[in-house]
């Protein structure tokens, strides 16, 4: 708690996040300061990370591999939606918050998804939304 706290001053911080064996990131709504890093670990086989939406449309990061280690630093304040190419339409998304900043929440829940894919990502706002 109290490196969160410090990291929050102006360390920059970095959030692993896993491919689980249930075709799910481990961290479904990770916050992050500006500048800040988040790492997806391939610690099971088959998935990516591949940008669905963000505050900047046409600056998303880059897609990984599938099942290689993705590193990806987050200048831009706003939501970003990512999802597995595989498993995104079975819901295996994940939101990252960077900077406590929602300006662009509406534009992120507009995003064309799978029915089920759509449910899991208003859950995810919900949880997103709720602190
Ligand atoms: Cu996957």
């Amino acid at each position: 708690m109290i490196f969160f706290a410090l990291s929050k001053v102006g360390l920059a911080e970095t959030i692993q996040i896993e491919f689980t064996e249930n075709d799910s990131y481990s961290i479904e709504v990770a916050r992050i300061g500006v500048g800040g890093t988040v790492e997806w670990l391939p610690t099971n086989k088959g998935h990516n990370v591949e940008f669905l939406a963000g505050p900047n449309m046409n600056l998303l990061p880059k897609r990984s591999e599938i099942d290689e280690l993705h590193s990806v630093v987050f200048n831009i304040p706003g939501i970003y939606l990512y999802g597995c190419t595989p498993h995104g339409n079975m819901g295996m998304l994940g939101l990252i918050i960077v900077g406590n900043d929602f300006h662009n929440i509406e534009k992120v829940k507009e995003t064309e998804l799978s029915r089920v894919a759509s449910s899991v990502l208003r859950r995810l706002i919900r949880i997103a939304e709720s602190n």
